[in-house]
C-alpha cells in the first residue's frame, strides 16, 4: 500500500478521499487554490500545500505543479477524484512519467474511450449494443441526409471529442439538418478544439442508467449493478438511485456483462462507469464511458457494502479484487440528492454568499458527504455541488420517506440551495412510482420550483417565529440569552422562498429549545 496520496481536488469528493485514505491508514497531501485556504479538505489532510489563485485553470487544472507537489512532498500516488483532471489522459501519462501512480485508469483506457466514435468502435467489437448509428464523423450535409435516411428521423448530431451533452442537435426532418450540422460542428470546434461530428438516431423519452465497473491489474472486473439517473437538467444529474425500478435480475446481468465486456476491450482497471440509455421497451445501448469515479458513486457502495474509493487504492496499489460476481446483489434501496448553491425558484440561478447556519441531517440511513461547513464562502469559481445527501432504506418507498425526513432535518442558511427542490421531487406522484425518464424533470419544472408562498408572508411569519422564539426561550431560562443576537441574524438571513419548511422555523425552535 502506498504511505501517502496526494488528492488533486477540493470539495465534498476530496474529502471522500482523504477519509478512504485515513481507513487504509494511507497519508494524505491535499492542495488547494486561495479561494480554499479555509476549505475542510485543506484541514483534514496530513499536510496541505497552495498551488495558485482560485480559478482553476491556474490551480486545480495545472497538471505540472501537481506532480511537482507530490513529488516534493513524497507521495507516491494521486487520486484525481472527479471533474478536474480526472479524464485528461495527457495527465494520466505525465504522472506515470514522473514515477508515481495515477489512481484510475490507463492513459491508454482513457483515450479509448475519450473519441466517441473511437468508444463505439470498441463497443461494437466488442459485441456491446451501441444506438444506430455511425462510427465515423460525417463529411458533410449531403452524407448526413443520406444516413439519417437510412434508420429514419429524428436524429441526433454529437461532437466526436464530445460526451456530456455538449454539441449535440436534436433533428427532425431532413430540411434542417444542414443548419444543424453547421452549428453543431461550431459548438464542438469551440469547446473540443474538434469539430468531427457524427450521427445516432435520436432514442426519445429513456431512462440513463449506468453501471459500475471495478477492474484490477490481474484481469479481474466485476460489474456493481446498476445506478438511475434520469433526473437530470440540462445534462446535470440531480438525483440518483440504486437499483433502477426498471431494472430486473436479469437485465441487470445482461447489461453487467455488457458493461464488464466494454471494460475488458478497452484494457480497464480500477473503477469506471458504462452509461446506457434504457428505451421504453427495455433495449438498452452503450452511450460512453466514464473513466473516473463519479458524484453518484455512494449509492453503489450503499447497496453493494463496499468502499469504491478505498477499493480504486487498493487497486492502484497493485492489490487484487476478492471478489466474485456473485458476491454482489443489491440490498435495499438508496438514493442522493445533490444539494447544490442554485435557487431553483429563479431558474436555478447560482447563489453565492456565506453559510451562516448549517444544520446536517444524521440517524439511520442518512450519509451527508459534503464539502461545506458554517463559514463557508461560496463563490462563481467551481462548482456548484456543495453536497450530497445519500440515504439507504429496506425499500425504495422507505428510502424516499427517509430521504424526505433527511431533507426535513437540513438546515443551509446564507444562500439558496436546491433543498427544496429535492422535497418537491420526493412528493411528486411520478417520481414515486419510479415513472421517470431523461426529460421529466425538464417537462415539470413549474411544478418542482415554483414558489409556495410569496416573500412578503414568509418575512411576516419569520418575524414573529423570532418574536415567539424569543419569548418561549425568555420564559424558560428567566435571563436573557447570549444566543439571542444569532437567532436574529439567522432570522434575518433565513428570509427566502422555500416549499417546505421554511429554515426559519427549525432554526427558530432550535434556538428556543437549546439549553443555555
Ligand atoms: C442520446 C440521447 C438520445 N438518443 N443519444 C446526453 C449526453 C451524452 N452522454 C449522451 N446523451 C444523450 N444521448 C441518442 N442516440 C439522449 C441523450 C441525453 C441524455 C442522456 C443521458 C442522461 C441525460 C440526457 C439528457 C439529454 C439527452
Amino acid at each position: 500500500m502506498f504511505s501517502k496520496v496526494l488528492v488533486a481536488n477540493r470539495g465534498e469528493i476530496a474529502l471522500r478521499v482523504i477519509r478512504a485514505c485515513q481507513e487504509l491508514g494511507v497519508k494524505t497531501v491535499a492542495v488547494y487554490s486561495e479561494a480554499d485556504a479555509r476549505a475542510p479538505h485543506v484541514r483534514e489532510a496530513d499536510e496541505a500545500v497552495l498551488i495558485g489563485p482560485p480559478p482553476s485553470s491556474q490551480s486545480y487544472l495545472v497538471g505540472e505543479r501537481l506532480i511537482d507537489v507530490a513529488l516534493r512532498t513524497g507521495a507516491q500516488a494521486i487520486h484525481p477524484g472527479y471533474g478536474f483532471l480526472s479524464e485528461r489522459a495527457w495527465f494520466a501519462r505525465a504522472v506515470r512519467d514522473a514515477g508515481l501512480v495515477f489512481i484510475g485508469p490507463p492513459a491508454e483506457a482513457i483515450d479509448a474511450m475519450g473519441s466517441k466514435t473511437a468508444a463505439r468502435q470498441l463497443a461494437i467489437a466488442a459485441g456491446v449494443p451501441v444506438v444506430p448509428g455511425t462510427t465515423e464523423s460525417v463529411r458533410d450535409a449531403d452524407e448526413a441526409v443520406a444516413i439519417a435516411e437510412t434508420f429514419g428521423f429524428p436524429v441526433l448530431l454529437k461532437a466526436a471529442a464530445g460526451g456530456g451533452g455538449k454539441g449535440m442537435r436534436i433533428v427532425r426532418a431532413a430540411s434542417e439538418l444542414a443548419d444543424a450540422l453547421a452549428s453543431a460542428k461550431r459548438e464542438a470546434q469551440n469547446a473540443f478544439g474538434d469539430d468531427a461530428v457524427y450521427i445516432e438516431k435520436y432514442i426519445e423519452g429513456p431512462r440513463h442508467v449506468e453501471i459500475q465497473v471495478l477492474a484490477d491489474t490481474h484481469g479481474n472486473i466485476v460489474h456493481l449493478g446498476e445506478r438511475e439517473c434520469s433526473v437530470q437538467r440540462r445534462h446535470q444529474k440531480m438525483i440518483e438511485e440504486a437499483p433502477s425500478v426498471a431494472v430486473s435480475p436479469e437485465l441487470r446481468a445482461r447489461m453487467g456483462a455488457t458493461a464488464v465486456a466494454a471494460a475488458r476491450a478497452a484494457g480497464y482497471v480500477n473503477a469506471g462507469t458504462c452509461e446506457f440509455l434504457l428505451d421504453t421497451d427495455g433495449q438498452y445501448y452503450f452511450l460512453e464511458m466514464n473513466t473516473r469515479i463519479q458524484v453518484e458513486h455512494p449509492v453503489t457502495e450503499l447497496v453493494m457494502g463496499l468502499d469504491l474509493v478505498q477499493w480504486q487504492i487498493r487497486v492502484a496499489a497493485g492489490e487484487a479484487l476478492p471478489f466474485a460476481q456473485k458476491d454482489f446483489t443489491p440490498r435495499g434501496w438508496a438514493m442522493e440528492c445533490r444539494i447544490t448553491s442554485e435557487d431553483p425558484s429563479n431558474g436555478f440561478l447560482p447563489s453565492t454568499g456565506r453559510i451562516e447556519y448549517l444544520h446536517l441531517p444524521t440517524g439511520p440511513g442518512v450519509r451527508w458527504d459534503g464539502g461545506i461547513e458554517s463559514g463557508s464562502e461560496i463563490g462563481l469559481h467551481y462548482d456548484p455541488m456543495l453536497a450530497k445527501l445519500i440515504v439507504h432504506a429496506p425499500t425504495r418507498d422507505l428510502a424516499i420517506s427517509r430521504m424526505r425526513r433527511a431533507l426535513r432535518e437540513l438546515t443551509i442558511d446564507g444562500i439558496e440551495t436546491s433543498r427544496s427542490f429535492h422535497l418537491r421531487v420526493m412528493d411528486h406522484s411520478d417520481f414515486q412510482r419510479g415513472d421517470i425518464h431523461i426529460q421529466w424533470l425538464e417537462q415539470n419544472l413549474p411544478a418542482l420550483t415554483a414558489p409556495a408562498t410569496d416573500r412578503e408572508s414568509i418575512r411576516l411569519a419569520a418575524i414573529a417565529a423570532a418574536l415567539v422564539a424569543h419569548e418561549e426561550r425568555s420564559a424558560s431560562s428567566g435571563t436573557a440569552t447570549t444566543s439571542s443576537t444569532t437567532t436574529q441574524a439567522n432570522d434575518a438571513t433565513a428570509v427566502r422562498r422555500d416549499a417546505h419548511r421554511p429554515s426559519w422555523r427549525d432554526v427558530a425552535r432550535r434556538e428556543s429549545l437549546r439549553s443555555s
